[in-house]
């Protein structure tokens, strides 16, 4: 087994309608653990989709095992914040990856974001979708965003050395999760950027990871 001793990776997959999506994301992701030999746990938090995602989750838990699938669904569609919320309470891991189910983010980028963690002993590590391959996955963000008119991202985009606020794409220390949460009053989205946001101002270190930067020796694409 690769990685610390003793590092488990939980990664959180909020769904909502993504039937057709989230057997490959699974499949990606399972497959990338087992050649990188990180140990892991998926949380599938689905919220009600009228599409029967739960049912797909179901048949990918009994493939690959209630103890790397969990299902923590919920009735309704409650929107993607509280979603990470209700996923990192039931997360055993000491690190929390969050990620979206509809592959707009590659799982190859996994073990990058862990090498990249244990080499600075950054507390988040966040992904760029701009720059190299990490913006083939990704749909632009920030134009999302700021045409939803979310007032308070769009001001914290346009001040300097914002470049890393727009990923959704990251992974995080759990206790350091867990923190920011608590002060995040933002939903959806801007939930993640908010949370970059008060991330700087509790002095976290944040490494970011941008797929351009180097020649990848990964195995799992
Ligand atoms: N559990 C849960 N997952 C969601 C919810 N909304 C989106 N997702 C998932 O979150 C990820 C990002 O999806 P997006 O489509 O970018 O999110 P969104 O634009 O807020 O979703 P819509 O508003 O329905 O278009 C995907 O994996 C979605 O399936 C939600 O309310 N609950
Ligand atoms: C973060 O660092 C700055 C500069 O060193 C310091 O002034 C500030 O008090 C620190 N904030 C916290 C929450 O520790």
């Amino acid at each position: 087994m690769s990685g610390r001793k003793g590092d488990r990776y939980s990664v959180l997959l909020p769904t909502y309608n993504e039937r057709d999506n989230l057997p490959l994301i699974v499949w990606l992701l399972v497959k990338c653990f087992k050649e990188s030999g990180y140990d892991y746990e998926i949380i599938i938090i689905d919220d009600g989709s009228p599409d029967g995602t739960l049912e797909v989750a179901k048949q990918l838990e009994k493939l690959y095992g209630s103890d790397k699938i969990l299902l923590r669904p919920r009735a309704k569609k409650l929107g993607l914040g509280t979603a990470y919320i209700h996923g990192m309470q039931h997360a055993t891991g000491n690190f929390i990856i969050i990620m979206d189910a509809d592959l707009s983010h590659h799982p190859k980028f996994i073990p990058e974001f862990i090498r990249k963690q244990n080499e600075g002993i950054f507390d988040i590590v966040s992904g760029t979708r701009y720059i190299g391959n990490g913006g083939v996955y990704g749909w632009d963000l920030k134009r999302k965003v700021i045409s939803r008119g979310a007032n308070f991202v769009t001001q914290v985009l346009l001040r300097p050395g914002a470049s890393d606020l727009t990923g959704s794409f990251r992974l995080y220390r759990k206790e350091v999760l867990e923190k920011l949460v608590e002060r995040c009053v933002s939903k959806g989205y801007v939930f993640q950027m908010e949370m970059i946001v008060r991330a700087r101002q509790l002095n976290y270190t944040i490494g970011e990871y941008t797929s351009g930067t180097r020649r990848s020796n990964m195995s799992c694409g």
